[in-house]
């Protein structure tokens, strides 16, 4: 008897150690399976879990840190390491939903032409934008020295792909190199109090600006369209409402004419020639620029168009003045084109920072204003001819820097690549919320 209830608890532990071995495995591989399919719908709803630690704006391609899309608020963050990120090929294509409207583009850095990023790209866009590759400083660092490597990368990544591209841009305070604003001697324009000096201080300044601009649009006039000739000459607080760069301090609004007109010289009349700036829904702003829009093409600077960089946070401005600023300066004849789309979740004059834990209602509130900005977009397409965004997904914007190193996630895509709320409030508003567990 004894013998036998032995024998028979040795047979019944074995059997249980079978039955939990199988239970076990079967767990393992059905989570692998739950995984993979996460990765390509972009379904997780855990936490990922690394801090947004970053010592620039500047982060990686493929930073993976920090969120999914739909975090719970105030959880403690799990171990598990963060998903990689994929790109959902069983999603529509920005740039498809939005074809009978107008193109859907993204600034890229040279490094984007390869790997996943390009991919995501690929699917959703059709236009492409250099972040910074374009800019002066990057093409003509000192004078006579043309860098043209990286802008080239990216001319070669949009034509391989059937995509256009904008130009940012010929004219800028910002990263242009110091050199321009130099006289023959080394000295300082802007330090010069002779007048007669002075005049050929300008008359140099104006002889470089028009080398530039030509050996530019020489260079690119079969592969770029359209161009941001200057690019935030505009500030209501300084004097004359114009910024009081080092080009307006030398030269008056002459270095705008002169960069306008050599690029429609050397461009021919195909190309289209913007002036662009942000904020441009502030109607102070936007009457500066339209009464200096309105004087330049009254002396026949060839302007087509005005370039709002859009630059936009969830709590403002309204759709409504956006859109009343283009159809003021439509009305002066001239096209519109939103150049740097993007929304932050912070106030511009907020400094704080949601780390990991952004909170659900913050993405779905940037969804909604998304959603209600594309529909007045396309209700406006007679007046508006394309629309950038300021990058493509939350791993890699200049608001992750800016106004202080924190996360951000303007974009519509998170930083594993997935589709955001604010993806599908702009592509099938049905499929919101319902994205997060539905197989295609
Ligand atoms: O996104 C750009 C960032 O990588 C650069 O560091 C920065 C330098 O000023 O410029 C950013 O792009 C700006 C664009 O050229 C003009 N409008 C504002 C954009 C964001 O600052």
């Amino acid at each position: 008897m004894a013998k036998i209830s032995k024998e028979k608890r040795k047979a019944i532990t074995i059997l249980l150690a079978a039955v939990m071995l199988v239970a076990a495995v079967v767990l393992f591989v059905s989570r692998g399976q739950e995984q993979g399919e996460e990765n390509i719908q972009g379904t997780t709803e855990t936490a990922l879990a690394t801090p947004a630690v970053r010592s620039s704006g500047q982060e990686a391609e493929g930073d993976s840190a920090a969120l999914s899309s739909e975090p719970p608020k105030n959880t403690p963050t799990s171990s598990a390491p963060p998903a990689e990120p994929s790109v959902q090929q069983d999603i529509p294509a920005l740039a498809e939903s939005l074809a009978d409207y107008f193109p859907i583009g993204a600034a890229i850095e040279p490094a984007q032409t390869g790997g996943l990023k390009a991919e995501l790209l690929k699917k959703h866009v059709n236009m492409l934008v250099a972040e910074n590759v374009m800019k002066p400083d990057a093409i003509q660092p000192s004078e006579g020295v043309f860098k043209w490597e990286h802008a080239d990368r990216i001319v070669s990544f949009a034509k391989e792909n059937g995509m256009t591209l904008r130009f940012h841009t010929l004219v800028w305070h910002s990263q242009v190199g110091a050199w321009f604003f130099k006289d023959a001697e080394g000295k300082p324009m802007m330090d010069e109090t002779d007048p007669d000096k002075r005049e050929r201080n300008k008359e140099l300044l104006l002889k470089r600006l028009d080398a530039h601009v030509r050996a530019i649009v020489e260079r690119y006039k079969d592969d770029i369209r359209d161009w941001d000739v200057v690019n935030e000459v505009i500030e209501p607080g300084d004097p004359d409402g114009m910024r009081a760069s080092e080009w307006y301090k030398i030269s008056g609004t002459d270095f705008i004419a002169t960069a306008f007109r050599a690029a429609r010289e050397a461009g021919g009349p195909n190309i289209r020639l913007y002036i662009n700036d942000y904020g441009t829904d502030n109607p102070v702003k936007r009457d500066r620029l339209y009464e200096l829009v309105k004087e330049l093409l009254e002396q026949g600077v060839p302007i087509d168009g005005v370039g709002h960089q859009t630059h936009i946070d969830v709590y403002g401005p309204t759709v409504a003045s956006i859109i009343a600023s283009m159809v003021k300066f439509a009305e002066l004849g001239l096209d519109n084109q939103v150049t740097e789309l993007d929304m932050s979740l912070y106030r511009w004059n907020d400094r704080s920072d949601y780390g990991d834990q952004i909170p659900d209602n913050m993405l779905e509130q940037q969804a909604d204003r998304y959603g209600e900005l594309f529909h007045a977009f396309k209700a406006h397409k007679d007046i508006l001819s394309a629309v950038v965004l300021w990058g493509i997904s939350d791993d890699h914007t200049w608001l992750n820097g800016f106004p202080v190193t924190r996360t951000n996630a303007p974009l519509l895509f998170d930083r594993q690549y997935q589709a955001k709320s604010a993806f599908w409030a702009v592509v099938d508003p049905a499929r919101r919320g319902s994205v997060q567990t539905t197989a295609p």
